[in-house]
Protein backbone atom coordinates (compact mmCIF):
# COMPACT_ATOMS: atom_id res chain seq x y z
CA UNK A 1 0.00 0.00 0.00
CA UNK A 2 1.42 3.99 -0.66
CA UNK A 3 0.48 7.14 -0.66
CA UNK A 4 1.67 9.15 -3.53
CA UNK A 5 2.17 13.10 -2.84
CA UNK A 6 -0.22 14.72 -5.09
CA UNK A 7 1.29 17.92 -6.92
CA UNK A 8 -1.63 20.60 -6.64
CA UNK A 9 -1.51 24.55 -7.57
CA UNK A 10 -2.53 25.37 -3.59
CA UNK A 11 -1.52 28.97 -3.17
CA UNK A 12 1.48 29.24 -0.95
CA UNK A 13 0.97 31.73 1.26
CA UNK A 14 3.67 34.21 2.30
CA UNK A 15 2.81 34.44 5.82
CA UNK A 16 1.01 31.00 6.45
CA UNK A 17 -1.39 30.88 9.23
CA UNK A 18 -0.76 26.94 9.60
CA UNK A 19 0.65 24.18 7.55
CA UNK A 20 -1.44 20.99 7.31
CA UNK A 21 -1.44 17.62 5.37
CA UNK A 22 -4.18 16.45 3.53
CA UNK A 23 -4.58 12.88 3.72
CA UNK A 24 -6.75 11.08 0.92
CA UNK A 25 -7.66 7.47 1.27
CA UNK A 26 -10.89 7.52 -1.26
CA UNK A 27 -14.70 7.23 -0.25
CA UNK A 28 -17.69 8.62 -1.81
CA UNK A 29 -16.17 12.33 -1.86
CA UNK A 30 -13.68 11.36 -4.71
CA UNK A 31 -15.83 9.08 -6.64
CA UNK A 32 -17.71 9.03 -10.45
CA UNK A 33 -19.76 6.75 -11.75
CA UNK A 34 -18.35 3.87 -13.99
CA UNK A 35 -18.74 4.72 -17.13
CA UNK A 36 -19.75 1.05 -18.01
CA UNK A 37 -22.14 -0.10 -14.88
CA UNK A 38 -22.98 3.80 -13.45
CA UNK A 39 -22.27 2.34 -9.86
CA UNK A 40 -19.50 4.47 -8.13
CA UNK A 41 -16.15 4.59 -7.87
CA UNK A 42 -13.12 6.24 -6.54
CA UNK A 43 -10.82 8.64 -8.96
CA UNK A 44 -7.91 10.53 -8.60
CA UNK A 45 -7.39 13.08 -5.88
CA UNK A 46 -5.44 15.36 -8.34
CA UNK A 47 -9.50 16.16 -10.00
CA UNK A 48 -10.65 16.55 -6.89
CA UNK A 49 -9.18 19.79 -5.48
CA UNK A 50 -10.18 21.03 -8.95
CA UNK A 51 -13.39 21.16 -7.51
CA UNK A 52 -12.58 23.44 -4.37
CA UNK A 53 -10.90 26.34 -6.08
CA UNK A 54 -11.80 27.71 -2.55
CA UNK A 55 -8.97 25.82 -0.95
CA UNK A 56 -7.20 28.43 -2.87
CA UNK A 57 -7.90 31.10 -0.72
CA UNK A 58 -6.86 29.54 2.28
CA UNK A 59 -3.62 30.77 4.17
CA UNK A 60 -2.35 27.70 4.88
CA UNK A 61 0.53 25.47 3.11
CA UNK A 62 -1.41 22.45 1.94
CA UNK A 63 0.48 19.36 1.16
CA UNK A 64 -1.44 16.22 -0.01
CA UNK A 65 -1.26 12.94 0.00
CA UNK A 66 -3.47 10.31 -2.05
CA UNK A 67 -3.68 6.83 -1.26
CA UNK A 68 -2.80 4.60 -4.21
CA UNK A 69 -5.38 3.38 -5.70
CA UNK A 70 -7.79 5.22 -3.79
CA UNK A 71 -10.67 3.06 -2.05
CA UNK A 72 -14.27 2.79 -0.77
CA UNK A 73 -13.82 2.55 2.59
CA UNK A 74 -15.54 -0.67 3.18
CA UNK A 75 -12.14 -2.44 2.46
CA UNK A 76 -10.61 -0.25 4.70
CA UNK A 77 -8.38 -2.92 6.87
CA UNK A 78 -5.96 -2.67 10.13
CA UNK A 79 -3.18 -2.17 7.90
CA UNK A 80 -4.20 0.88 6.65
CA UNK A 81 -5.06 1.86 10.40
CA UNK A 82 -1.46 1.25 10.60
CA UNK A 83 0.01 2.77 7.51
CA UNK A 84 -2.01 6.42 8.28
CA UNK A 85 -0.72 6.23 12.01
CA UNK A 86 2.93 6.04 10.36
CA UNK A 87 2.28 8.47 7.50
CA UNK A 88 1.10 10.71 10.72
CA UNK A 89 4.31 10.01 12.75
CA UNK A 90 6.58 10.67 9.95
CA UNK A 91 5.02 14.18 9.15
CA UNK A 92 4.32 14.88 12.59
CA UNK A 93 6.43 17.63 13.38
CA UNK A 94 6.10 19.35 9.96
CA UNK A 95 2.41 19.76 10.16
CA UNK A 96 0.32 21.70 12.55
CA UNK A 97 -2.83 19.56 11.31
CA UNK A 98 -3.59 16.83 9.37
CA UNK A 99 -7.12 16.39 7.57
CA UNK A 100 -8.07 12.79 6.25
CA UNK A 101 -10.65 12.40 3.28
CA UNK A 102 -12.40 8.91 4.41
CA UNK A 103 -15.35 7.16 3.32
CA UNK A 104 -18.08 7.76 5.51
CA UNK A 105 -19.14 3.82 5.98
CA UNK A 106 -16.08 2.65 8.08
CA UNK A 107 -15.37 6.36 9.38
CA UNK A 108 -15.97 5.70 12.56
CA UNK A 109 -14.10 2.85 12.84
CA UNK A 110 -10.69 4.32 11.48
CA UNK A 111 -11.22 7.43 13.46
CA UNK A 112 -11.56 4.99 16.63
CA UNK A 113 -8.51 2.75 15.57
CA UNK A 114 -6.18 6.03 15.24
CA UNK A 115 -7.14 7.46 18.23
CA UNK A 116 -5.68 4.15 20.12
CA UNK A 117 -2.62 4.24 17.85
CA UNK A 118 -1.73 7.51 18.29
CA UNK A 119 -1.15 8.31 22.29
CA UNK A 120 -0.35 12.05 23.50
CA UNK A 121 -1.40 13.09 20.58
CA UNK A 122 -1.16 17.04 20.32
CA UNK A 123 -2.61 18.20 16.70
CA UNK A 124 -5.25 17.73 15.16
CA UNK A 125 -6.34 14.76 13.27
CA UNK A 126 -9.91 15.12 11.45
CA UNK A 127 -11.42 12.99 9.54
CA UNK A 128 -14.33 13.82 6.81
CA UNK A 129 -15.50 12.93 3.88
CA UNK A 130 -19.07 13.41 1.97
CA UNK A 131 -22.43 12.08 1.01
CA UNK A 132 -22.61 13.46 -2.27
CA UNK A 133 -19.57 13.22 -4.96
CA UNK A 134 -17.60 16.62 -4.71
CA UNK A 135 -18.33 16.92 -9.02
CA UNK A 136 -22.14 17.16 -8.00
CA UNK A 137 -23.94 20.67 -7.60
CA UNK A 138 -25.20 19.39 -4.59
CA UNK A 139 -22.43 18.19 -3.08
CA UNK A 140 -21.26 18.29 0.41
CA UNK A 141 -17.94 17.78 0.25
CA UNK A 142 -16.89 21.66 -0.22
CA UNK A 143 -17.95 22.48 2.81
CA UNK A 144 -16.94 19.31 5.01
CA UNK A 145 -13.49 19.54 3.49
CA UNK A 146 -13.13 23.50 4.15
CA UNK A 147 -14.10 23.28 7.09
CA UNK A 148 -12.44 20.49 8.34
CA UNK A 149 -8.95 22.38 7.26
CA UNK A 150 -9.90 25.84 9.56
CA UNK A 151 -10.35 23.29 12.35
CA UNK A 152 -7.10 22.12 11.71
CA UNK A 153 -5.82 24.95 11.39
CA UNK A 154 -7.05 26.52 14.29
CA UNK A 155 -4.53 27.58 17.33
CA UNK A 156 -4.53 29.51 20.07
CA UNK A 157 -0.96 30.80 22.04
CA UNK A 158 0.71 27.79 19.83
CA UNK A 159 -1.44 25.16 20.61
CA UNK A 160 -3.55 23.47 18.88
CA UNK A 161 -7.66 24.33 19.60
CA UNK A 162 -8.22 20.45 19.45
CA UNK A 163 -5.62 18.27 19.39
CA UNK A 164 -7.35 15.21 18.99
CA UNK A 165 -8.46 12.07 16.56
CA UNK A 166 -12.55 13.41 15.44
CA UNK A 167 -14.81 13.84 12.98
CA UNK A 168 -16.25 16.77 11.42
CA UNK A 169 -19.33 16.22 9.32
CA UNK A 170 -22.14 18.52 7.95
CA UNK A 171 -22.00 21.29 10.83
CA UNK A 172 -20.45 19.12 14.10
CA UNK A 173 -16.90 18.02 14.86
CA UNK A 174 -17.51 14.79 17.29
CA UNK A 175 -14.71 13.09 18.92
CA UNK A 176 -13.52 10.42 16.38
CA UNK A 177 -14.23 7.47 18.86
CA UNK A 178 -17.64 8.56 20.17
CA UNK A 179 -18.75 8.66 16.79
CA UNK A 180 -21.17 6.26 14.75
CA UNK A 181 -22.30 6.56 11.09
CA UNK A 182 -26.18 6.99 11.26
CA UNK A 183 -27.07 8.55 8.22
CA UNK A 184 -26.73 6.80 4.73
CA UNK A 185 -29.17 9.40 2.64
CA UNK A 186 -29.02 12.91 4.57
CA UNK A 187 -25.75 14.98 5.00
CA UNK A 188 -26.24 14.47 8.86
CA UNK A 189 -24.17 11.88 8.81
CA UNK A 190 -22.41 11.04 11.97
CA UNK A 191 -23.79 11.50 16.06
CA UNK A 192 -22.60 10.46 19.36
CA UNK A 193 -25.14 10.55 21.17
CA UNK A 194 -22.96 9.52 24.37
CA UNK A 195 -20.89 12.52 24.40
CA UNK A 196 -21.29 16.08 23.44
CA UNK A 197 -20.09 17.57 20.12
CA UNK A 198 -16.72 19.21 20.24
CA UNK A 199 -17.76 22.35 18.34
CA UNK A 200 -20.80 23.28 15.90
CA UNK A 201 -20.08 25.13 12.43
CA UNK A 202 -22.96 27.45 11.77
CA UNK A 203 -21.86 31.05 11.31
CA UNK A 204 -18.94 30.57 13.43
CA UNK A 205 -17.52 27.69 14.42
CA UNK A 206 -18.19 26.91 18.26
CA UNK A 207 -15.61 25.19 20.13
CA UNK A 208 -16.77 23.38 23.43
CA UNK A 209 -13.72 23.69 25.13
CA UNK A 210 -14.62 22.13 27.94
CA UNK A 211 -15.27 18.26 26.14
CA UNK A 212 -12.27 18.66 23.92
CA UNK A 213 -9.09 16.69 25.31
CA UNK A 214 -6.41 18.82 26.90
CA UNK A 215 -2.88 19.19 25.42
CA UNK A 216 -1.02 15.90 26.20
CA UNK A 217 1.98 16.83 28.39
CA UNK A 218 4.18 13.79 27.30
CA UNK A 219 5.46 13.63 23.39
CA UNK A 220 3.37 12.05 20.82
CA UNK A 221 4.18 8.10 20.29
CA UNK A 222 2.73 5.58 17.49
CA UNK A 223 1.70 1.81 17.82
CA UNK A 224 2.01 -0.37 15.20
CA UNK A 225 0.33 -3.69 16.10
CA UNK A 226 -3.73 -4.59 16.01
CA UNK A 227 -5.20 -8.19 17.14
CA UNK A 228 -7.19 -8.90 14.37
CA UNK A 229 -8.59 -11.98 15.70
CA UNK A 230 -11.27 -10.13 17.45
CA UNK A 231 -15.58 -10.39 16.76
CA UNK A 232 -18.36 -8.68 17.42
CA UNK A 233 -21.33 -10.60 18.40
CA UNK A 234 -24.80 -8.79 18.59
CA UNK A 235 -27.17 -10.82 20.36
CA UNK A 236 -31.08 -11.01 19.58
CA UNK A 237 -33.98 -12.77 21.70
CA UNK A 238 -34.19 -16.18 19.73
CA UNK A 239 -30.02 -16.30 19.21
CA UNK A 240 -28.83 -19.91 18.29
CA UNK A 241 -26.52 -22.38 20.24
CA UNK A 242 -24.55 -23.61 17.38
CA UNK A 243 -23.78 -19.78 15.68
CA UNK A 244 -22.64 -18.81 19.27
CA UNK A 245 -20.95 -21.79 19.77
CA UNK A 246 -19.23 -21.35 16.69
CA UNK A 247 -18.05 -18.13 16.80
CA UNK A 248 -17.11 -18.75 20.06
CA UNK A 249 -15.10 -21.44 18.98
CA UNK A 250 -13.54 -20.11 16.09
CA UNK A 251 -10.30 -20.93 15.73
CA UNK A 252 -7.59 -18.50 16.65
CA UNK A 253 -10.03 -16.34 18.15
CA UNK A 254 -8.98 -13.77 21.27
CA UNK A 255 -11.49 -10.96 22.08
CA UNK A 256 -14.75 -10.73 21.65
CA UNK A 257 -17.12 -7.32 21.77
CA UNK A 258 -20.45 -8.70 22.90
CA UNK A 259 -23.57 -6.65 22.16
CA UNK A 260 -26.12 -6.77 24.71
CA UNK A 261 -29.59 -5.83 25.66
CA UNK A 262 -30.19 -2.37 27.47
CA UNK A 263 -27.89 -1.50 30.42
CA UNK A 264 -25.74 -4.87 29.82
CA UNK A 265 -28.29 -7.60 29.99
CA UNK A 266 -28.11 -11.06 28.29
CA UNK A 267 -29.92 -14.20 28.09
CA UNK A 268 -29.55 -16.57 31.17
CA UNK A 269 -30.07 -20.12 29.26
CA UNK A 270 -28.06 -22.68 30.50
CA UNK A 271 -26.26 -23.38 27.08
CA UNK A 272 -25.07 -19.78 26.96
CA UNK A 273 -23.60 -19.15 30.11
CA UNK A 274 -21.30 -22.75 30.03
CA UNK A 275 -20.47 -21.64 26.43
CA UNK A 276 -19.60 -17.88 27.47
CA UNK A 277 -17.89 -19.42 30.64
CA UNK A 278 -15.72 -21.64 28.92
CA UNK A 279 -14.66 -19.09 26.58
CA UNK A 280 -13.42 -16.92 29.28
CA UNK A 281 -11.71 -19.94 30.76
CA UNK A 282 -10.00 -20.49 27.48
CA UNK A 283 -8.62 -16.97 28.05
CA UNK A 284 -11.00 -15.22 25.42
CA UNK A 285 -11.41 -11.13 26.45
CA UNK A 286 -15.03 -10.15 26.13
CA UNK A 287 -16.12 -6.75 26.65
CA UNK A 288 -19.46 -6.20 27.18
CA UNK A 289 -21.29 -2.82 25.56
CA UNK A 290 -25.04 -2.35 25.01
CA UNK A 291 -26.90 -2.12 21.88
CA UNK A 292 -28.60 1.61 23.29
CA UNK A 293 -27.53 4.31 21.98
CA UNK A 294 -27.92 6.32 24.93
CA UNK A 295 -27.16 4.87 28.66
CA UNK A 296 -24.08 2.43 29.74
CA UNK A 297 -23.68 -1.17 30.58
CA UNK A 298 -24.07 -1.61 34.24
CA UNK A 299 -23.07 -5.17 35.20
CA UNK A 300 -24.73 -6.59 38.12
CA UNK A 301 -28.06 -4.10 38.28
CA UNK A 302 -30.11 -7.26 36.61
CA UNK A 303 -29.47 -10.82 37.55
CA UNK A 304 -29.15 -11.06 33.72
CA UNK A 305 -25.91 -9.33 33.44
CA UNK A 306 -24.86 -10.10 37.50
CA UNK A 307 -23.25 -13.81 35.93
CA UNK A 308 -21.45 -11.94 33.22
CA UNK A 309 -19.25 -10.03 35.51
CA UNK A 310 -19.20 -12.96 37.94
CA UNK A 311 -17.28 -14.96 35.32
CA UNK A 312 -15.04 -12.13 34.26
CA UNK A 313 -17.02 -10.28 31.08
CA UNK A 314 -15.90 -6.67 31.25
CA UNK A 315 -18.49 -3.97 31.36
CA UNK A 316 -17.45 -1.59 28.57
CA UNK A 317 -19.43 1.38 30.46
CA UNK A 318 -20.96 3.92 27.40
CA UNK A 319 -18.11 2.99 24.75
CA UNK A 320 -19.42 2.50 21.31
CA UNK A 321 -19.26 -0.78 19.21
CA UNK A 322 -16.42 0.98 16.63
CA UNK A 323 -14.92 2.05 19.54
CA UNK A 324 -14.70 -1.26 21.39
CA UNK A 325 -13.67 -3.51 18.45
CA UNK A 326 -10.67 -0.97 18.04
CA UNK A 327 -9.91 -0.67 21.41
CA UNK A 328 -10.06 -4.52 21.82
CA UNK A 329 -7.66 -5.10 18.71
CA UNK A 330 -5.36 -2.39 20.47
CA UNK A 331 -5.36 -3.94 23.57
CA UNK A 332 -5.07 -7.58 23.07
CA UNK A 333 -2.22 -6.50 20.17
CA UNK A 334 0.08 -4.96 23.87
CA UNK A 335 2.43 -7.23 25.00
CA UNK A 336 1.23 -7.36 28.65
CA UNK A 337 -0.59 -9.72 30.89
CA UNK A 338 -3.40 -10.50 30.52
CA UNK A 339 -4.67 -8.37 33.81
CA UNK A 340 -3.38 -5.33 32.50
CA UNK A 341 -4.58 -5.95 29.30
CA UNK A 342 -7.82 -6.49 31.36
CA UNK A 343 -7.11 -3.33 33.18
CA UNK A 344 -6.92 -1.25 29.86
CA UNK A 345 -10.05 -2.58 28.36
CA UNK A 346 -11.82 -0.99 31.71
CA UNK A 347 -9.67 2.04 31.83
CA UNK A 348 -10.37 5.53 29.86
CA UNK A 349 -7.90 5.29 27.53
CA UNK A 350 -8.47 8.30 24.81
CA UNK A 351 -12.00 9.58 26.19
CA UNK A 352 -13.74 6.93 24.22
CA UNK A 353 -16.10 6.12 27.24
CA UNK A 354 -17.20 7.35 30.78
CA UNK A 355 -16.58 5.98 33.72
CA UNK A 356 -18.42 5.95 36.60
CA UNK A 357 -17.80 4.85 39.81
N1 LIG B 1 -19.29 3.84 0.24
C1 LIG B 1 -18.73 5.11 0.58
C2 LIG B 1 -17.50 4.86 1.45
O1 LIG B 1 -17.62 4.70 2.64
C3 LIG B 1 -19.75 5.96 1.31
C4 LIG B 1 -19.34 7.42 1.50
O2 LIG B 1 -18.21 7.78 1.52
N2 LIG B 1 -20.33 8.31 1.67
O3 LIG B 1 -16.40 4.78 0.93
Amino acid sequence: MKFLKVNINTAAPRDPEASILLIYTGGTIGMVSDKEDHHLVPFDFSEVIHRVPEIRQFKVMLTVLSLDPPIDSSNVGVEHWVKLAQVIQVNYHEYDGFVILHGTDTMAYSASALSFLLENLGKPVIFTGAQVPIGRMRTDARRNIITALEIASAHRKGRALVPEVSIFFNTVLLRGNRSTKVESRHFNAFHSGKYPQLAKAGIDIEYNNSVILPAPSQSLRIYQELESQVAVMKLFPGINQSLVEAMLKAEGLKGLVLETFGAGNAPTYPWFLKLLREAVDRGITILNVSQCEEGEVHQGQYETSLYLKEMGVIGGSDISTEAAITKMMFVLAQEVPHPEKVRMLEMDLRGEMTLRN
